[in-house]
């Protein structure tokens, strides 16, 4: 049995970008494309602003700033620190060259391009040959139901630290986003989908949960990457939230959520080889691997044993 060739990874951010830019290296533009999640995205300071998006974009250019964990490489912020002398809202740090990108997509939104071709002439003027699809052109919001009442994402990530315990979250728009033609028609002959390491609740949901995505990948041999390592979240808030929505904090937990959740998603998981006692423990075909991605070589051994996975369930 050969490899799939044809694959659609699921991804939000700066997590699921490290599998990203991995896949990137293994799979041609022909055989791959990112759908990336639209949740996270607001407008500020008159800018229409995509974080996962841009994450993506930085990780597969090469150009993401390995300090910060998110933003551009080579970062200045004369911009945001004038803007806040001036009595201006400074808590979203915009760099001077993120804000160009801004600027450019914005101005192509003003002027009737939709959010994929915005983000096609972003990507290939950074030199990036694969696809990195929005999961919807139209506007999908997360809000965070938390005990400081329904926060904005970036309000609840970003300006509150993600302090505020949250018992639940919303996809505004959700009900009227369609699905991606570009997405849809390349999951019609796609031969496999890998969910990368990317929160659950707030990066791939509010993907998988465009009406027709689920339907259309019922079909698809579909893997998910954990993003909980040691009862760690691998980026951001997932342990959180779930110690909050009252899941346990493991590998094993976050299959359980999609297993129970989307019952026809997933055909196998991966876990963290740290966590390879509870394999046992799942009910669907699991392997433990490295997936702690802390250089080029372990982003794409990782991407090889996603591959090598797909090989294994087909068999
Ligand atoms: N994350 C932060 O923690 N602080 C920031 O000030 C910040 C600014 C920012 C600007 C543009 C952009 O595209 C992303 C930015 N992020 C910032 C990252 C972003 O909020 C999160 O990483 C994602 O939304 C979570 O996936």
């Amino acid at each position: 049995m050969s490899r799939p060739r044809k694959i659609l990874a699921v991804t939000g951010g700066v997590g699921g970008a490290k599998l990203a830019v991995g896949l990137a290296q293994l799979l041609g533009p022909d055989e791959l494309m990112f759908a990336v999640n639209v949740g996270d995205d607001f407008i500020h300071l008159g800018l229409h602003i995509s974080p996962d998006i841009d994450s993506l974009t930085y990780a597969l250019a090469g150009q993401n700033n390995q300090e910060l964990g998110w933003g551009r490489a080579g970062e200045t912020w004369q911009f945001i620190e004038t803007l806040g002398s001036l009595g201006g809202d400074d808590w979203f740090r915009l760099g001077d060259k993120d804000m160009a990108l801004h600027m450019r997509r914005s101005l192509m939104l003003q002027n009737g391009a939709s959010l994929s071709a915005a983000t096609q002439e972003v990507t290939q003027r950074m030199g990036i040959a694969h696809r990195v699809i929005p999961i919807s052109d139209d506007p999908i919001r997360t809000v965070v139901q938390s005990t400081q009442g329904d926060l904005m994402f970036q309000h609840y990530f970003v300006r509150e630290r993600c302090e505020p315990a949250v018992h639940g979250f919303r996809f505004e728009g959700m009900a009227n986003a369609v699905l991606n033609p570009t997405i849809a028609a390349y999951l019609a002959d796609c031969d496999a989908i890998i969910i990368c390491p990317s929160n659950p609740f707030v990066s791939v949901a509010p993907v998988i949960e465009v009406a027709g995505f689920l339907a259309a990948t019922e079909q698809i041999p579909t893997i998910a990457v954990a993003p909980i390592v040691g009862g760690i979240a691998l980026k951001g808030p997932a342990a959180k939230m779930m110690q909050e929505l009252d899941i346990p904090t493991t590998a094993l937990g976050v299959a359980e959520h999609y297993q129970h959740k989307y019952p026809h998603l997933l055909n196998g998981f991966v876990i963290d080889s740290t966590d390879a006692d509870s394999l046992p423990d799942f009910n669907l075909p699991t392997i433990a691997t490295q997936s702690v991605m802390s250089s080029l070589q372990d982003r794409i051994a990782l991407a090889e044993a996603c591959l090598d996975f797909f090989d294994q369930l087909a068999a």
